[in-house]
């Protein structure tokens, strides 16, 4: 087919990254990136991201696919690794920031010159309409509300942040069956656009740890909107400060909910891994 590519991580969270600069339309069909993101058979990645042409008002526009074909609005660890991508075909070396056109509205990667990326993530979205969930009715908050799964009781907190976040808080993360609580969290009937699914461990009041569960993806070493999601959660319900630092399988990102205008900071890194054609 002769199309390049180029792999990156977030901490472990791998996307096959598209110069698609040149179209509006992605180069691939959500069929292929499901082939191309395969472990085995393809390349392998949780996801593939393209990155095109921006509008009036911002540089670029992100769209990415889910390792299983579907679209999500945001995508926290791979618009840094877009934002990394981006510098490397400008030659950019240093500090830069971006303007991308995202399906959550316009979001602010700014790559530092200690080589990590502060991302303004914009403002969280609390109303149970925006989740999207039924677990209350329009126009209000779902805090702390009991949502039974697999026979089994469990607090939530709901979050978007332009993707649907379900955030559970548990005792010991270790101890939790991904793979099997979490498909039925992502499809359950409450969340018409399926859900990922945060379980936290509170350590401290600016320290927590997480594991994920993600819509279209599965088990991920880090989710950027998901950590973001789940320091708002836990600021909600009193467990923690507005900054702290997540600590995923993958390694820790920083999250800061800025009390003065209500966004939210994360910081992490991004890293290229290799690139190739096919
Ligand atoms: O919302 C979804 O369907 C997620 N699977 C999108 C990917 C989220 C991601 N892991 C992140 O870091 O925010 C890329």
């Amino acid at each position: 087919m002769g199309i390049d590519f180029t792999k990156y991580h977030g901490l472990g969270n791998d996307f096959i990254l598209i110069d698609n600069r040149a179209s509006s339309s992605p180069l691939l069909s959500p069929h292929q990136a499901v082939e191309l993101c395969d472990r085995h058979f393809g390349i392998g990645a949780d996801g593939v991201i393209f990155a095109l042409p921006g509008s009036a008002n911002t540089d670029y526009t992100m769209r990415i696919f889910n390792s299983d074909g579907s679209e999500p609005e945001m995508c926290g660890n791979g618009i840094r690794c877009l934002a990394k991508f981006l510098a490397d075909l400008e030659g950019v070396n240093g500090e830069k920031e971006y303007r991308i056109d995202t399906g959550a509205g316009v979001i602010m990667p700014q790559l530092r010159s200690d080589g990590q990326v502060t991302v303004d993530m914009g403002e969280p979205r609390l109303l149970a309409e925006e989740i999207p969930t039924t677990l209350r009715g329009a126009g209000e908050k779902v805090i702390q509300e009991t949502l039974e799964v697999a026979g089994q009781n469990w607090e939530v907190t709901c979050v978007s942040m332009g993707n649907p976040h379900c955030v559970t808080f548990v005792e010991d993360v270790a101890t939790i069956d991904l793979e099997k609580i979490g498909p039925v969290f992502e499809h359950h009937g409450v969340f018409p656009k399926r859900t990922n699914t945060e379980f936290i461990q509170v350590v401290a009041r600016d320290s927590v740890k997480m594991r994920v569960w993600e819509r279209g993806a599965g088990v991920t070493l880090a989710c950027g909107t998901g950590a973001c999601a789940s320091l708002v959660a836990a600021v909600l319900t009193g467990r923690c400060d507005r900054s702290a630092t997540v600590e995923l399988p993958g390694g820790c990102l920083q999250i800061e909910w800025r009390a003065t205008n209500n966004r939210i900071y994360m910081t992490g890194p991004a890293i290229r891994v290799f690139s190739g054609c096919f």
